[in-house]
């Protein structure tokens, strides 16, 4: 039988046309933020470490979605969780046995669910991590296609009957030999990789995004997408085929409304940062540079300088993060001193690119004690000065607490004026306020000795920001061809100089608008 539209009655046809139409908008329904929610600064949190509701000593959705205040409060825009979706690896997350379930150590998908809904209320928004190179070797696919050569999800990874010889990836074979033939994986025998070759994986993961977008989620950090094609032994980081692969993702998210992608490419970021590849990136090789700054080397003043002048606006700039191949937690790069940790915060604070905070930066959390390697980075939060919990459980915390707990954490911070977070705030601040800080220019940038000098601009709105990490003062010129500098904000807590004398307080940062 055949469909003819013309045989049915006007009301009917009305009604079909509505009920397609209500279909289309609710599978893309719109999004509850502010368009270019993303350009403000986010906060990556580590589920497990960060706040546990239930006593179980493990962090979970509801311990965050009781904590969103705290977020609000701190100014932030976005925040990006670790992966929750199911994991063998019972830690970070990234071994996924369930791409469209939550772990149950973090709760439920109503959990999640409500989590998204608190945090929209406070206009933040929530992107997820997001694993699309290899699920774990414990993913049902995987089992099936390991005890059986003839499963269909055989061809869903990566397997030769021979070995195949001649590879290292850091140092590493990654071809892992079983009863019946090899398999590759990048990250190690327990995560295997996909073969995302087979149009069946590119489908699943599609509808595993699409899983996430219909329910409410804001976007997604990629992760590893330069690993996602291999081509031979010689040819398998970054290969353009991934990097179109990773197009396809970034298009399919996008087409839902005000969505954001950042990627995870350490090889390339500049590169993925591209609006037809990610359409952001984190800034890796920046943060290398952030905590040398702060402690006053010249020439790492230098690089942070021209960074920007060449990078594109859409990177994500982060001083640390919860791998350990970025470097320790800030507080120990900074070996605990408080005016250089400043001076780093400020110095990507303030940059185009959008600000990561790593969980615990902003209160100056230390690594976590007599832990090495990621563990040492990724310890439970500090919300009190109880020796025992760090007011993050009721119950045994699952991991050593952070070796600075007695005299850094969220509680004695808060109604602290000159503490860490005050400190965060006020530069998140400044950032939510002037739109030349978070979406301007950035021009007649400098490096003259230990000073750090740049202009950022943003229709007739125009900021002039000098850091200088000298122990001394220093002299500056004004920026040439604009208005009198009129200060708006110095730290920390010394008294602004210029215009005056023309000098820039030791180790300090000063923001002053430009306008006629
Ligand atoms: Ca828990
Ligand atoms: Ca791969």
């Amino acid at each position: 039988m055949f469909f003819k539209p013309y045989l049915l009655p006007k009301a009917v046809l009305f009604a079909l046309a509505f009920l397609f139409a209500f279909q289309a908008s609710a599978q893309h329904k719109p999004s509850l933020l502010q368009e270019g929610w993303h350009r403000g600064a986010f906060m990556e949190i580590f589920v497990r470490s960060w706040r546990d509701s239930n006593g179980d000593g493990i962090g979970d959705l509801n311990g965050l979605t009781q904590s969103l205040d705290h977020l609000q409060d701190l100014g932030v825009k976005g925040i990006w969780l670790m992966p929750i979706t199911t994991s063998a690896d019972h830690d970070h997350g990234y071994a996924t046995t369930d791409f469209r379930n939550i772990d149950p150590d973090y709760g439920t998908l109503a959990d999640f669910d409500a989590l998204i809904k608190a945090a929209h209320a406070r206009g933040i928004g929530v992107i997820m991590d997001y694993v699309l190179n290899h699920s774990a070797s414990d993913h049902p696919f995987f089992q099936d296609a390991l005890r059986n050569p003839q499963s269909p999800y055989r061809n869903w990874y990566e397997w030769r009957q021979e070995k195949p010889m001649g590879w290292d990836i850091w140092g590493r074979d990654p071809w892992v030999v079983t009863p019946h033939g090899s398999y590759l994986a990048t990250f190690g025998a327990p995560m295997p990789d996909f073969n995302m070759r087979n149009p069946a994986v590119v489908k699943y993961h599609e509808d595993s995004l699409r899983f996430w977008l219909d329910r409410g989620i804001d976007g997604f950090r990629l992760d590893a997408v330069p690993h996602l094609i291999e081509n031979n032994a010689k040819d398998w980081n970054d290969q353009p085929e991934s990097r179109q692969l990773t197009g396809h993702f970034t298009r399919l998210i996008k087409s839902y409304p005000n969505k954001y992608v950042v990627c995870e490419a350490t090889a390339e970021p500049h590169v993925y940062a591209r609006e037809d590849i990610c359409g952001g990136a984190f800034a890796f090789g920046l943060e290398n540079q952030i905590a040398k700054a702060a402690q006053g080397e010249a020439l790492a003043i230098q690089k942070v300088a021209q960074y920007y002048q060449k990078a594109p606006h859409t990177l994500a700039s982060f001083a640390s993060n919860h791998d350990q191949f970025a470097g320790k937690r800030l507080w120990d790069q900074v070996s605990g001193n408080e005016t250089h940790y400043k001076l780093a915060a400020a110095t990507y604070l303030l940059l185009p690119g959008t600000p990561f905070i790593y969980y615990g930066e902003e209160i100056g959390m230390a690594g976590a004690k007599g832990l090495t390697d990621d563990p040492f980075i990724r310890g439970p939060y500090s919300w009190t000065h109880h020796t025992q919990t760090a007011g993050f459980t009721t119950g045994k915390p699952y991991r050593a607490l952070a070796g600075n707990l007695a005299t850094h954490h969220a509680a004695g911070q808060i109604q602290t004026p000159n503490s860490l977070r005050a400190f965060y705030k006020d530069l998140i601040k400044w950032r939510n306020v002037r739109p030349s800080l978070s979406q301007g220019t950035y021009e007649q940038a400098s490096a003259q000795g230990q000073v750090l000098s740049y202009v950022r601009r943003w229709g007739s709105e125009v900021t002039w920001v000098v850091i200088n990490y000298s122990t001394q003062p220093a002299e500056i010129q004004k920026p040439s061809g604009l208005g009198q500098p009129r200060l708006l904000y110095a730290a920390p807590a010394s008294e602004p100089s210029f215009p005056k004398q023309g000098t820039i307080p030791a180790q300090s940062v000063q923001i002053f608008s430009l306008e006629p």
